[in-house]
């Protein structure tokens, strides 16, 4: 008896540990004022971190993030990694000093649960300038 609770013990633990040692970190690079890809899908439990961010932050457009999902604001010039993104939806970001140059990105976290919320904002004009072209590249990134 005592042996079994053991054996279902270790089991629940290593099915913990390969699921955490799956979770994968998905490398975002800065090409002057574009995040480079500009649109990654990565699995829930996944990270993102921006490499080369010397002048610039990300920075999630709040409104915009699925239901119930956490944004983030770095420090400028920051390499800054996301804590593991468990929420499934479409994460739009910027870089608030350059969003006047169209300076954001997406981030897809698992399914695209939020899209029609941003592409009815496109649709009714809510959504316009660089969120209205991220939007359309996301919705050809999920076209491809
Ligand atoms: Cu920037």
């Amino acid at each position: 008896m005592k042996h079994t609770k053991l054996m279902i013990a270790a089991i629940g633990l290593s099915a913990l540990f390969s699921a955490s040692a799956m979770a994968e970190n998905h490398v975002i690079d800065v090409n002057v004022t574009k995040f480079v890809p500009l649109v990654v899908q990565i699995a829930p439990g996944d990270t993102v971190s921006w490499i080369k961010m010397t002048g610039h932050i990300t920075e999630t457009i709040n409104e915009y993030l699925p239901e119930g999902a956490e944004g983030w604001i770095s420090k400028m010039g920051e390499n800054y990694q996301t804590p593991p993104l468990t929420v499934e939806g479409v994460y739009p970001y910027k870089c608030t000093p350059h969003w006047g140059t169209g300076m954001g990105g997406v981030i897809i976290v698992g399914e695209p649960t939020n899209m029609d919320v941003l592409s009815t904002g496109v649709k009714d004009k809510t959504i316009k300038g660089a969120l209205k072209r991220l939007v359309k590249k996301t919705n050809k990134f999920l076209a491809s």
